[in-house]
Order: C-alpha cells, then sequence, then structure tokens
C-alpha cells in the first residue's frame, strides 16, 4: 500500500515539474524573482555554453542496490529506505558499511571527460541525509564510515583536474534530522524543532560553499513540501546570502517558492532562480514551451533509477543513440543535458554506464562543435534532425533520420531586412571536413527558398553533421556567393 502511495506520489511530482508555459501576470511581490530575463554575466554564459553535463547519485543507497532480504525494491533505488520492507534502523546503519574500495576519482572524472562532459553535478546529501562530506552539523556522515575520506573533496579535485566544472546537489528533505518534517510545524515543539532545521541546513550550504570553494553552481532537490514552501522569505533570504558567498554562483529554479507557494516561476510568470529545473526525465517538444528561460534536463538511462539499483531489467534502459539524440534536442532549444550515472557500493560505475559514456564520448568526438557554445537556430525544424547555431553564421544540422534519397533539405529563412537574402557560404561534413554539395531546390508558394544537401546514406548508423556557414548579402551580391549551389 505505501507504495502505491509513493508511485502515486511520484507520479503527482512528476506532473507538477513539468513546465507549462506560463502565463504572464503583474502583482507586488516580496519574494518573487528578482531579475526577469536570463543572466548575463560570464559564469551563467560558461553554464549554458557547457551543453552536456554528468549528474552522480551516490550515497549509502548503492549499498542495498534496490534489494533487501531477497526481495527486490521497485522503485528508485534512492528511496529504498522509504519501502516498508526496508526497516529503517538497518537502512540508517547502512553507512557502518560504506566502504567503497573501488572508488577513483580520477578514475571518474576521466571517463566524464572522455564522454564530453563539461559539468557535473554530484549528491552531496540526498533525502536520507547521508552526507558525503565530513559535516560538522550532523555524524551521518562519510567521517563515520569505514572509507572516512572526505569523497565531495576528492570528486570537486578529480574533475576540476579533467576541467570539469563541479556544481553541488543538495536535498532539503532530510530524513535523518529531528526536526524535518513535511507539513508545516503546528506546535510550539514542532516549530522550534523546524527552526533547528532551519539553522542545520543553512549550516550545511554555509559549509559546503567555504569548504569547496571551485563549486559552481548547488542544485536543490526535496523542495516540494510544504513546510519548506512556507518558508519563502527565510529562503529568499538564504539564496542572497548564498549568492553573496559565491558570486557567479548558479542556482536552478527548485530553491524557493514565491510569496503565494508558487514555485519555479513566481506568480507573475517569472523564473525563480537562474534556469528551469522543471525537466526531470521529460523534455520539451518544441522552443515555445520554454519561456525564453535557460533549463536543464536531468535524464536517467533506466526509466527512474538514479541511485544504483543492481537490475536494470525491470525497465526500459535507453540507448546511446536516443541519449545523443537528446543532448542535441536540449541544446538545439538552448538547454543543457545532463545524464546521470549511479555507482554501486563498492565505487564501481557500472559496465552499462561505461559502455553508454563511451559511445556518447566517440560520437562527441567528432560532434562536440555542434554542442558547447551552440544555441537555438532561427532556421525551421525539419524531420531529419535538429539545427544548432554558433554565432550568426555557423549551422549546424545533426541528421538523425536519414532521407532516403540522400538529400537533407534546408528551409532557408527570410531575412529580416527585404533587401537582403541569406546565402550559404560554405557547405561541409564535420567529420571529415569534406564538402558537402548543395542544389537548389525550388520556392513554395510564400516565396520561401529550399535547398538539397547531398548526403549520402550514412553506413555506420551514427548520427552526422553537416556545417553550413551562413551569411546575410544584399539581393544583388547573391549570384556572386551562390555560384557553388547547382
Ligand atoms: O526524489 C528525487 C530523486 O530521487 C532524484 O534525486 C531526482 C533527481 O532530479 N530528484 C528527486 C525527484 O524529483
Amino acid at each position: 500500500m505505501k507504495n502505491i502511495i509513493i508511485f502515486i506520489f511520484c507520479g503527482i511530482l512528476l506532473g507538477s515539474l513539468q513546465a507549462q508555459t506560463v502565463k504572464r501576470a503583474s502583482m507586488p511581490l516580496e519574494h518573487g524573482a528578482h531579475r526577469t530575463g536570463p543572466r548575463t554575466d560570464d559564469a551563467m554564459q560558461k553554464w549554458r555554453e557547457n551543453g552536456l553535463g554528468q549528474f552522480i547519485h551516490w550515497g549509502v543507497y548503492a549499498i542495498p542496490g534496490g534489494h533487501w532480504n531477497g526481495e527486490t525494491y521497485r522503485g528508485a533505488a534512492e528511496w529504498i529506505r522509504s519501502w516498508n520492507k526496508m526497516p529503517k534502523a538497518d537502512y540508517d546503519n547502512l553507512y557502518k558499511q560504506f566502504n567503497p574500495k573501488s572508488f577513483n576519482a580520477k578514475q571518474w572524472a576521466k571517463q566524464a571527460r572522455d564522454m564530453g562532459a563539461r559539468y557535473m553535478i554530484i549528491t552531496t546529501k540526498h533525502h536520507d541525509g547521508f552526507c558525503l562530506w565530513p559535516s560538522r552539523y550532523t555524524g551521518y556522515t562519510i567521517a563515520a564510515t569505514p572509507y572516512g575520506k572526505d569523497i565531495i573533496g576528492e570528486l570537486v579535485d578529480a574533475y576540476n583536474a579533467e576541467g570539469i566544472d563541479v556544481t553541488l546537489y543538495f536535498s532539503i528533505i532530510d530524513w535523518n534530522h529531528k526536526g524535518y518534517r513535511s507539513s508545516p510545524p503546528k506546535t510550539d515543539g514542532e516549530k522550534a524543532a523546524y527552526e533547528e532545521f532551519k539553522q542545520f541546513t543553512r549550516n550545511q550550504l554555509i559549509e559546503l560553499l567555504a569548504n569547496y570553494p571551485t563549486a559552481k553552481g548547488l542544485w536543490f532537490d526535496g523542495t516540494w513540501d510544504e513546510a519548506w514552501i512556507q518558508q519563502a522569505p527565510w529562503v529568499d533570504e538564504l539564496e542572497t546570502e548564498l549568492r553573496a558567498m559565491r558570486p557567479g554562483l548558479v542556482i536552478g529554479s527548485r530553491f524557493r517558492a514565491d510569496d503565494h507557494g508558487k514555485r519555479h516561476y513566481d506568480s507573475n510568470g517569472d523564473l525563480l532562480g537562474d534556469y528551469d529545473q522543471t525537466w526531470e526525465r521529460n523534455m520539451p517538444g518544441k522552443i515555445e514551451e520554454l519561456n525564453g528561460v535557460d533549463w536543464d534536463c536531468v535524464m536517467t538511462i533506466p526509466e527512474n533509477q538514479w541511485g544504483y539499483h543492481s537490475d536494470w531489467s525491470l525497465t526500459y534502459v535507453k540507448k546511446p543513440y536516443e541519449l545523443i539524440e537528446m543532448i542535441v534536442k536540449a541544446v538545439s532549444m538552448n538547454g543543457n543535458f545532463v545524464l546521470n550515472f549511479g555507482p554501486d557500493g563498492n565505487g564501481n560505475i557500472r559496465p552499462e554506464e561505461t559502455h553508454i559514456a563511451k559511445e556518447i564520448g566517440a560520437w562527441m568526438k567528432v560532434n562536440s562543435e555542434a554542442i558547447y557554445g551552440c544555441k537555438n537556430s532561427p532556421w525551421e525544424k525539419q524531420d531529419w534532425g535538429y539545427y544548432t547555431q554558433k554565432g550568426d553564421n555557423k549551422l549546424y544540422l545533426t541528421v538523425f533520420n536519414q532521407p532516403l534519397n540522400g538529400q537533407v533539405r534546408v528551409k532557408v529563412p527570410k531575412c529580416k531586412d527585404d533587401q537582403k537574402v541569406m546565402i550559404v557560404e560554405k557547405a561541409y561534413f564535420l567529420a571529415d571536413r569534406k564538402a558537402a554539395t548543395v542544389k537548389n531546390a525550388g520556392r513554395d508558394k510564400y516565396g520561401n527558398i529550399y535547398y538539397d544537401i547531398d548526403s549520402p546514406a550514412v553506413k555506420s548508423g551514427s548520427p552526422y553533421v553537416v556545417v553550413l556557414e551562413i551569411k546575410e548579402v544584399n539581393k544583388e551580391e547573391r549570384d556572386n556567393y551562390q555560384q557553388a549551389i547547382i
């Protein structure tokens, strides 16, 4: 019964996470968004240009790996403590066994770099409250395990050494803290305990920023409880304090609610935080669903497993091909794609994840120019795949659906200045820089011009990229440029 309730709850939660095109309003808010429109500073620009990230869910839940007493938990492995067949006391003592002998932060970081990740998000503390860093504010940390060393410190150093930025995931839900609760406190005793929990949360966040001065962001989770939502003024103040501590800090839309309990977008429809965090295991269909904001998509490889679950046969497991498509799709709509890994209790990244990381890495090695620093293109999406664009002049066509006739058709947008036309100066395949032949494919009744790019069927079955270098020129100059177009 309890399981059913958890599943229903997760369903409702995901439903409420799904962003909608936001309705605009205008009302005075004390704790609404503090900025309208995207951030323009360098730190945010760097975040935006990352394109691909890695998420790691790791904690004591990796020890049972989705099983207890010979039974299999079918929910998300990191939630196993909430399963009625998992005695809480047993779970809360698992840390005494946490001794990941195979853990090698440098190997994880190298694998992430080889995959093409430019940033990573690590669970410093998940809902169970277990801290992967030696927090001064609780005994329930890595310091109390046989392993003993600061895992967050090891990871930050190793990833930074590979040129990868680190963002710290932090769950507000903390099942281990006696003052934590989901519903608003009512009695004086409950209120005092909740105040203690708030102070504890603040202390831990300050501690994390102080301990890891290179961390670029905080990725909040577990902020949907009514008790937390009602703390909007206090959380707003805390966010200001954290941002003051670390100029450039990137914080998404999951941290705080507004004056009226609205999350992600305030009551005026403005984004709370620096980017929209509603796209969990989900992707927008088109850019219009995105309200013009920055966003990330965090994605699991199986359907809903973040932490280590030894049995991946229970759900569909995504293939490298579709994950690569998700990366390109996210960037084509101005988002970052973050792929989750759940190492086991010994610190091994499972072979299936390693395989996927390698496949993505092999693709990124050839094609990452179409990902890093790229954004949405005004060229109209066609069925063969996705456009991404760098600056005003470089267009990348990543082809996933190879047309049977070997012609990749593009619809050339009209220029704002009607004395100008858009021309293709250069066309080539990204993999080998060999020139691509561009052919005139006529016009439609609205005067839109089409070109076909000769693109022989690709034998490898791997999505490929065609680069178009484009330029707006005066109409009379067109022929000087377009002799190459047959
Ligand atoms: O409940 C968690 C879940 O375990 C996982 O950490 C994901 C990652 O985005 N966040 C929560 C559900 O939204």
